[in-house]
């Protein structure tokens, strides 16, 4: 089955309104592969959701970077998947290793079907070594075994395996190139007017 590459911006902590406005003018101006080849989702900081919703241009969808697992009541400090799905914001990046290593949070993943899965090896997370694309294909093989093993085939054959750490202009091809390397998570590039040499990675 023919996997839609996908190419987030994990934006993590970073940015200010102007930041954000520069970014999201840059997006905007960029030309890359049409919405068949590649789907594109950036991930603002909670506060820049609604800035980011109101200036991105429609192709582009966006991502919360985290969401509380129940319904809205009284839980301080939380954010809602309804308020999400209220502000028209699709996607949301759970489980990243910097909050699974630095806020305790747990794997629980079951809804296969709406799940792009990132790889991201630990030692690569913004520290500027990447993967080699043998490694990163191979660990992506080893995912889609499992995949097969633990749920289904189809998911395993259907499921985005994307590749996060590191990922810039430089490394992109050769790691897309891969066959089942189907898109980055990337984070400090996604920040860099090379997020959008990324996202032509794609064609
Ligand atoms: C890894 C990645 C994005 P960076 O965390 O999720 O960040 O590209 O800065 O290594």
């Amino acid at each position: 089955m023919a996997r839609k590459f996908f190419v987030g911006g994990n934006w993590k902590c970073n940015g200010t309104i102007d930041d954000v406005k520069k970014i999201v003018t840059m997006l905007n101006e960029s030309e890359v592969p049409s919405e068949d080849i590649v789907e594109v989702v950036v991930s603002p900081p909670f506060v820049f959701l609604p800035l980011v919703k109101a200036l991105l241009r429609s192709d582009f969808a966006i991502a919360a970077q985290n969401c509380w697992v129940r319904r809205g009541g009284a839980f301080t400090g939380e954010i809602s998947a309804e308020m999400l799905v209220n502000l028209g914001i699709p996607w949301v990046i759970l489980g990243h290793s910097e909050r699974r290593s630095l806020l305790g949070e747990s794997n629980d993943i079951t809804h296969w079907t709406n799940i792009v899965l990132a790889y991201e090896p630990v030692w690569a997370i913004g520290t500027g070594k990447v993967a080699t694309p043998a490694q990163a294909q191979e660990v992506h093989v080893g995912l889609r075994k499992w995949l097969s093993e633990y749920v289904s085939s189809e998911v395993a054959s259907s499921t985005r395996i994307i590749y996060g750490g590191s990922v810039n202009a430089a490394n992109c091809k050769e790691l897309a190139a891969q066959p089942d390397v189907d898109g980055f998570l990337v984070g400090g590039a996604s920040l860099k007017p090379e997020f959008v040499d990324i996202i032509k990675s794609a064609a």
